[in-house]
């Protein structure tokens, strides 16, 4: 088998998390595999592809009714009224943090796609940041069960669990998928470069959303390039 985890990964497990949000997402993201992932193949994800795109596409509205100035972006003061909507009380520090991890530009604060991983960050995070009380939900019910396949989806992909998305876990992946055609190999290459923002040879979970959010289609059409050997 071709796609066992080598000793590069567990080397670069050890690098020092970028942020304290960053081993939040990384713990939650542990906490989650123990119970698995209902996916059984990568297909299973690509057939919801659809579904996701509309779902988050009706984030639109949420996101046009937070950027109360409707410049086009949400800024961090809109962003704290917002959370307070939400029923979310993060501190000052942890909205910086989740603005750092979305690598937003503060000034100019966070466009759709932007607003969409940061949810989803929130969502994965909820039982951790001091901010959200156990039972307060984002009252998107429609959102939760999406947001819930896409991190169903990265616990899939992250065979060894360990929070991270190696290259050898996507060759696996994909091997799995399309039963050793010869083209596999260099797909998951390209897919595993294009989540692999800051190329540091793992792929985390804010990467991945990134990533995810340009494959269902939320993008725009600019983004789009020949796409066509996901299917
Ligand atoms: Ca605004
Ligand atoms: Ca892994
Ligand atoms: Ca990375």
């Amino acid at each position: 088998m071709g796609g066992t985890v080598g000793k590069g990964d567990i080397l670069k497990r050890t690098w020092k998390h970028e942020s304290k949000l960053e081993a939040k997402m990384v713990e939650a993201m542990q906490r989650r595999a123990v119970t698995g992932s209902p996916l059984r193949s990568l297909n299973t994800i690509i057939l919801k592809f659809p579904k996701i795109d509309e779902s988050l596409r009706k984030c639109r509205s949420t996101f046009e009714q937070f950027d109360e100035d409707s410049n086009g972006v949400i800024d961090q003061e809109e962003l704290k009224r917002c959370f307070h909507k939400l029923e979310i009380s993060f501190t000052d520090e942890e909205v910086n943090d989740l603005f750092e991890a979305c690598e937003i530009n503060k000034d100019m604060g966070m466009k759709f796609k932007e607003f969409v991983v940061l949810l989803c960050l929130v969502y994965l995070l909820k039982d951790d940041l001091s901010g959200i009380q156990s039972n307060s939900r984002l009252e998107m019910p429609h959102l939760e069960a999406t947001f819930q396949n896409v991190v169903d989806a990265f616990v899939f992909l992250d065979k060894n669990h360990d929070g991270y998305v190696s290259k050898s876990e996507m060759v696996e992946a994909i091997n799995e998928t399309t039963s050793g055609e010869h083209s596999s190999r260099r797909i998951a290459m390209r897919r595993f470069e294009e989540m692999d923002w800051d190329k540091n040879g793992m792929v985390n979970f804010k990467e991945f959303l990134f990533a995810f959010t340009r494959w269902v289609g939320i993008d725009d059409i600019e983004d789009e390039e020949e796409d066509e050997d996901m299917e």
